[in-house]
């Protein structure tokens, strides 16, 4: 029989802890140019919430959060702005977020006759399904799709990354940090391979979207993101993981 890392214990026995635990994905954290500027898209154009906003001048930053719900239930967006620096590379290895909503082609029309941001794939079925979807990029260029979804208790649903290793990805996620793969969608048409993995459903949390590209095995991280949190255990122990890229 296969044993775990932990003494004498059946490699069973060890990954069935996680499964016990209220484990979900907490924040995303990343650099913007113009925390004002974000904080106006994501609020008037994406209708999220200012949840809390905090200034370290001893260190030359200023964190924002922002979400749909208080970050003890809902997952969060860390926004940090360095002092001084108003552009980041943000790679390619970040694909997007995305907001499920229940009319995307309203709030298509709010975010275009906004003046904080713009679509840039109009409302309509994704490509290869029948989803109503939409890309906004905010202002920095961080992609948002919209999703067309009945009502949900999270609405910042996905973070999308791009991944060079689709099943190495997969293993990743499941063993370290205790995810389940909640499912798998190849689009050859499109040649590109899906992986959605959380710790509860699609459409009650927030789920992590790997991408696989055929035959694309890297990608350029850039510097404007560096982590994602998940809360493990019952007290707050805050992993903090690296983006796993290939
Ligand atoms: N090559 C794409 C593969 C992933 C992809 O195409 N995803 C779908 C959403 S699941 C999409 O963006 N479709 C574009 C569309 O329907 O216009 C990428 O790396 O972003």
């Amino acid at each position: 029989m296969a044993t775990g890392s932990e003494a004498g214990k059946p490699a069973e026995v060890v990954l069935e802890w996680p499964k016990q635990d209220k484990k979900r994905m907490l924040h995303a954290v990343y650099r913007v140019g113009d925390l004002d500027r974000t904080i106006k898209c994501y609020t008037e154009c994406f209708g999220m919430k200012l949840l809390r906003k905090r200034d370290v001048p001893e260190e030359k930053y200023t964190n924002a959060f922002l979400g749909f719900g208080p970050e003890d239930s809902n997952f969060a967006l860390e926004l940090t702005y360095n002092y001084g620096v108003d552009k980041y590379d943000i790679g390619a290895g970040f694909g997007h977020f995305a907001i499920a909503h229940e009319d995307v082609y309203k709030l298509a029309e709010t975010i275009k006759s906004s003046s904080c941001c713009k679509i840039t794939r109009e409302p309509g079925p994704v490509k290869g399904g029948s989803t109503v979807i939409a890309f906004a990029p905010d202002p920095d260029g961080y992609m948002f799709e919209l999703i067309q979804r009945g009502p949900t208790p999270e609405p910042l649903c996905q973070v999308m990354l791009r991944v060079g290793e689709l099943d190495r990805s997969i293993m990743f996620y499941e063993k370290a940090l205790g995810m389940k793969l909640l499912r798998k969608k190849d689009v050859p048409q499109y040649k590109y391979t899906i992986a959605m993995m959380g710790y509860a459903e699609e459409d009650k949390t927030t789920v992590l979207e790997l991408t696989y590209n055929y035959g694309v095995t890297e990608y350029n991280k850039g510097n404007a993101y560096a982590q994602v949190l998940t809360r493990f255990f019952l007290h707050y122990f805050l992993f903090r993981f690296w983006h796993f890229l290939s």
